[in-house]
């Protein structure tokens, strides 16, 4: 960057960190407080959730990847240069959060019940080179045994043990992550058990999860070195009827058990967003995991956008001191794009929105509201709306040596030509 723009970027700021100053924000230590927190960049967005184990096999689950843009990584190697790409054009550090499909076996086959920490050893050994931590997801999709989108809550016992399995292996694979990288793993489980058509038993199903789940987490691991989360949903495709693991179930499940709700965008009804559920789970619960998404129309998982939703979601987390107990993972899949960009997009903007939460005067609007003067609350909400939020964030930007403004898309662009295409 030239010197006339470091000028220009950092008098915007001068003048921005006045104008907040006013509303009694000081946005440098905004701007510390921003810099620790990580988000958990979601590795599937680079191969439309492939995996490395059978590449070239159909995305089951009723989760969708569309669109054929070229340059998808293939290889672990190529996924992690896409990666270290991505994370050159994102403030701040972050975590990486990996599905067990991403293990490395040498070429061998090795069943998802065997996994082993030793398979995921060059993800561990990239992550403490950049001193990240790592999240994990036991795969239960994409696989002979879910063909019939059953799973942990399937009749057939010796299917079910299989996956119960699966889930064990995966939580020590956790555990390992936590040891390794010295911060705890969270670990989500999320299952697309269900059934198209109406069901006439919607109890059974549910009572074998319950039951597997108790299974998967009889074993004690200190929360130093894992968590564990449990995801619901309202539909996929295939299981559009009737979905086992339904919200009411894992509440249930996760506040009986002391375990992590994981609340994805696009799993609810929707007009139903969660920005709205976050102050009502932490009323009763430590911690919480989030699957920030976009659903359009359906959960299609879009790449995330600065809406009025993600903001929202940005707002509960820092309106209600949230920060430490809230674990802010991004779950969306974009094949129509450039795979990278839609990395820096998705997570920018969801700093982005931090940052917008963390600048709004909250005590001073706590205040007008508590007095009933919601004419002012409206007011001022409004035009906090137009403050110069730009010009703190390409200062933030320029201040961690992040591309300014729209000068990551051409770093992207050389990526592009210069490995995607010729991949
Ligand atoms: C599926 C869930 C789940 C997956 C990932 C790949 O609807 O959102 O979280 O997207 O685990
Ligand atoms: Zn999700």
């Amino acid at each position: 960057m030239n010197n006339k723009k470091e000028t220009t970027i950092l008098n915007s700021y001068l003048a921005a960190k006045e104008k907040y100053s006013e509303l009694g924000i000081n946005t440098d230590e905004v701007l510390l407080k921003l810099e620790k927190i990580a988000i958990s960049i979601h590795c599937w967005q680079g191969d439309d959730v492939a995996g490395f184990e059978n590449p070239d096999g159909q995305l089951t689950g009723g989760i969708q990847a569309t669109g054929n843009y070229m340059g998808k990584a293939k290889t672990p190697q190529q996924l992690r240069a896409d990666i270290d790409k991505a994370l050159t054009l994102i403030p701040g550090k972050h975590r990486l959060n990996l599905h067990s499909i991403y293990a490395e076996t040498n070429g061998e086959k090795v069943e998802r019940n065997k996994l082993k920490p030793e398979h995921f050893q060059n993800w561990v050994n990239w992550a403490k080179e950049k001193g990240m931590g790592l999240d994990f997801n036991p795969s239960c999709f994409s696989h002979p045994l879910s063909a019939d989108g059953l799973t942990l809550s399937h009749p057939d016992k010796a299917i079910r043990d299989f996956w119960i399995e699966h889930c064990i292996a995966s939580r020590k694979i956790a555990e390992y992550f936590g040891k390794e990288l010295g911060t705890p793993c969270v670990t989500n489980y999320w299952i697309p058990d269900g059934y198209k058509d109406i069901p006439v038993d919607r109890l059974a199903p549910r009572q074998r999860l319950n039951d597997s789940l108790d299974q998967i987490f009889s074993e004690e691991i200190s929360p130093e070195y894992n968590l564990d989360a449990v995801e619901s949903k309202v539909f996929g495709i295939g299981s559009e009827s009737y979905v086992v693991g339904s919200h009411e179930f894992y509440m249930g499940y996760a506040m009986k058990n002391k375990k992590l709700i994981c609340l994805d965008a696009g799993h609810f009804h929707p007009t139903e967003v969660i920005s709205d559920k976050i102050s009502s789970i932490l009323t009763f619960t430590d911690e919480i995991l989030l699957h920030v998404s976009r659903p359009v129309r359906w959960d299609s998982d879009h790449v995330v956008v600065l809406n009025d939703e993600l903001r929202n979601i940005a707002e509960e987390i820092v309106r209600g001191n949230f920060l430490e107990r809230t674990h802010i993972g991004l779950d969306f899949f974009d094949a129509s794009i450039n795979r990278v960009a839609a990395w820096v997009i998705g997570t920018r903007n969801m700093i982005k929105a931090l940052l917008l939460a963390m600048l709004e005067p909250t005590d001073s609007l706590r205040e007008v509201e508590a007095k009933g003067d919601y004419t002012s609350r409206l007011a001022l909400l409004e035009e906090y709306k137009t403050y110069p939020v730009g010009a703190v964030w390409d200062y933030y930007c320029m201040k961690l040596g992040v591309a300014v403004g729209t000068d990551w898309l051409e770093e992207v662009k050389k990526y592009e030509t210069e490995v995607l295409s010729k991949r």
